[in-house]
């Protein structure tokens, strides 16, 4: 791996591999707890991440855990207003929009600890590949707080207010194949090989062509937030532009051609 010309960020490492980048959160004493400085950092990282060459996004954690959620050692220490949580919030929105609607993938590595605010960043993600150290939770209720980054769009949308509601309350935890079944990840790898398998994964979405990783990564995200009729509308403009571009001319040729790799059950 080579180091990328993307500036430093105190609690992120951004490596490149070819068109691929590997973020890592890097506050490992902490649990990659989310203080405020942490969130505007990723946000800066995915403000500029559409404007490279980056193809895909690799989101990797140092140390035990993807992430403890918000910092409540600086959430306490500050003991911020009403007005000053709102804007804290926002900043986390604006930060995951980035990152859900920049149109590029991105990929998550996940391990042990997904909770709180880790889960709402994770849940920003496009694949989620967990081991089987991972465990998601939502402990908001027992410590008093409330979702603030977007948990009550996206980890309701995974899994269903039902089982988000419950988490909330009773601060259940769900891991390993439940966690699969009911929406938290799309893969369940053993310990320690999440990165690994994002790594292939990210490669696989690399060699699609980038205007259709650009509406796939961002298009449905869209679409789910508006009525039936007006996404269908949508989707016809995407699709009109996407089904058309040369690098579709050309990946239809060579299967017209039987050039083209088939589709295979595994
Ligand atoms: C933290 C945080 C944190 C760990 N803020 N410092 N999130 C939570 O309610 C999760 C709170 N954390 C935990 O339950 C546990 O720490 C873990 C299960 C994540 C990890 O346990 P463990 O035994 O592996 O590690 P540890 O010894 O508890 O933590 C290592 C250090 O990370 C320790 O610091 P130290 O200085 O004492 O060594 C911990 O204090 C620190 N740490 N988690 C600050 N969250 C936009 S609203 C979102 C709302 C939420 O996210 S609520 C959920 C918050």
């Amino acid at each position: 791996m080579t180091h990328s010309n993307f500036k430093d960020f105190e609690s992120l490492i951004v490596e490149t591999q070819d068109d691929i980048a590997v973020v890592t959160l890097n506050r490992p004493e902490k649990s990659n707890a989310l203080d405020h400085d942490f969130i505007l950092q990723l946000g800066d990282l995915f403000g500029e991440i559409p404007k490279t060459n980056v193809k895909v996004v690799v989101l990797a954690a140092n140390g035990k855990h993807f992430s403890a959620g918000l910092d409540l050692i600086e959430h306490y220490k500050q003991d911020r207003t009403a007005a000053d949580f709102m804007h804290v919030c926002r900043a986390w929105h604006e930060t995951f929009n980035r990152m859900e609607y920049s149109g590029v993938p991105i990929i998550a590595a996940l391990k042990g600890a997904v909770v709180g605010g880790g889960l709402e960043l994770a849940s920003a993600t496009h694949i989620r590949v967990a081991d089987e150290s991972t465990y998601f939770a939502l402990p908001e209720g027992q410590r008093g707080v409330f979702t603030g980054g977007g948990a009550t769009i996206r980890v309701a949308d995974l899994v269903g207010k039902s089982r988000m509601i419950d988490m909330m309350l009773t601060g259940r935890v769900y891991k390993g194949d439940e966690a699969v079944n009911v929406g938290f990840c799309q893969y369940m790898v053993g310990e320690g090989e999440s990165l690994e398998k994002a790594m292939e994964l990210a490669e696989k979405t690399a060699s699609n062509p980038e205007l259709s990783n650009f509406a796939i990564s961002s298009a449905i995200s869209h679409m789910q937030n508006m009525p039936a009729h007006d996404a269908s509308y949508a989707e016809s403009f995407v699709a009109g532009v996407v089904n058309t571009q040369p690098e579709s001319k050309k990946r239809l040729a060579a299967f017209a051609e039987k050039r083209a790799e088939k589709v295979k059950p595994d």
